[in-house]
């Protein structure tokens, strides 16, 4: 029997804590060793497997190590570009992996006569044949998939896997509303299985016509979020499929990233005092001693301020009784007498989002690209390429120059700056 690894969300650099850095990366070797022991012919990875474009090369190193590692143990990677790792203005680390020999990007497309089309990677092992479409800018990745080429995809014999990176809107969760998600038609019909990749959630799905269409979840944590639900005994990994002419079976393969402990605190009519010394208590009968400790505090203060919770007492604290980590969510903490948080949420990205939506009408341009539903979506991906940390001996100047290319690219001016230059 043939057996393939899939996961995702890997986001390999997501980290700036040197703890969670070294869980991190433990993870990912843990997951490779797996995939090792248990024999598989290949893995796939659906997208994010780095953070970033352009992560440290630390990170870099010691992830393509372990690669090697595998790639010596006779076992192929297979990946698409994710929302995190492709770099719209310059090359991305998967590419210069991919050179390196050690992965192979299974999206290949090239425009022709207006259409995206697709060719397929074969497996030499197996023979299976991957394809896929990788992440791009929001509202590109749209087009590519309404201009897609499927008749070749839905004809080609064999086994099947399309790889992707997108929410899907028939299994959109109602808590991710905010997401931009395609429907499941733009993907070609008839494969055997569909490797999906940034839902930070697990889940097999079968839909019409669709068979197999699975989301592996993050294998480690990309934002603040996964390490909450980690904590709150939500299991990470990555799924083993077994096949032969078709899909065998779908297993999900748990791969240990820590041990949390989870403590979430309602504060709803209480005033300030009494709610820091509740939150104490709960988090003094914690046993914390080399675990990632999240907690999350919510609800309307009756009276006081939220900043009169000293959340690095309660840091200090927890770091003194041995704990790893402390994660802390309080976005959606207020105080009646003090209303100073405008957009309340689970996370930094639903709040951003929240936040440009309810601007985006003060926006007064012509562009339609500026406004409305594309208005914020680029507003977010303009964030993103702000976001970015310089690199470690970049100078200032190349940061900036950087910066400004990737913004430029973001707002679709690049033909501008080509004529000018
Ligand atoms: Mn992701």
């Amino acid at each position: 029997m043939n057996k393939f690894a899939h996961m995702s969300d890997i986001h390999l650099g997501a980290h700036r804590e040197p703890v969670l850095q070294q869980l991190e990366l433990k993870c990912f070797n843990l997951a490779m060793d797996t995939c090792a022991e248990l024999g598989l012919d290949f893995v796939l990875i659906s997208g994010d497997l780095f953070h970033v474009g352009i992560p440290d090369l630390g990170v870099v190193n010691a992830a393509v190590k372990k690669m090697r590692e595998l790639q010596e143990e006779g076992i192929r990677i297979y990946a698409i570009y994710g929302s995190h790792d492709y770099n719209p203005a310059s090359t991305s680390v998967i590419d210069v992996i991919e050179t390196a020999g050690l992965l192979t990007n299974v999206s290949r497309w090239r425009e022709l006569k207006g259409k995206v089309r697709l060719d397929f990677c074969r497996d030499p092992k197996t023979g299976a044949k991957l394809t896929g479409l990788s992440a791009r800018r929001i509202g590109l990745e749209s087009k590519h998939y309404e201009n897609l080429e499927k008749r070749n995809l839905e004809e080609e014999d064999g086994f099947k896997i399309f790889a992707f990176h997108s929410g899907i809107t028939e299994l959109k969760p109602p808590h991710l509303s905010e997401m931009e998600t395609i429907p499941i038609s733009y993907l070609p019909r008839g494969f055997d299985y569909y490797a999906g990749g940034h839902i930070h959630e697990r889940g097999v799905f079968r839909l019409p016509g669709y068979e197999s269409v699975v989301f592996p979840g993050p294998l480690f944590t990309g934002y603040g979020g996964d390490i909450e639900v980690t904590a709150r005994g939500e299991k990470r990994g990555f799924y083993v499929v077994s096949f032969e002419d078709r899909v065998k079976k779908v297993e999900f393969t748990q791969v240990e990233s820590f041990d949390g402990r989870y403590v979430e605190y309602d504060a709803t009519g209480k005033n300030s005092m009494q709610a820091a010394k509740e939150i104490r208590r709960e988090l003094d009968r914690l046993d914390v001693s080399g675990k990632v400790v999240a907690l999350k505090v919510r609800g309307e203060l009756s009276g006081g301020k939220t900043s009169d919770i000293s959340f690095s007492d309660f840091r200090t604290n927890l770091a003194e009784r041995g704990a790893l980590h402390v994660y802390v969510n309080r976005h959606a903490l207020t105080s009646r007498e003090y209303t100073q948080i405008k957009f309340s949420g689970e996370d930094t990205s639903t709040i951003e989002a929240k936040s440009f939506k309810e601007r985006i009408g003060d926006v007064k341009v012509a562009q339609r690209s500026l406004k409305g539903e594309r208005g914020v979506a680029l507003a977010q991906e303009l964030l993103k390429v702000l976001r970015q940390d310089a690199k470690m001996d970049e100078s200032k100047k190349a940061y900036l120059e950087r910066l400004v290319k990737d913004g430029v690219h973001v707002l679709g001016l690049k033909e501008t700056i080509d004529v000018e230059e």
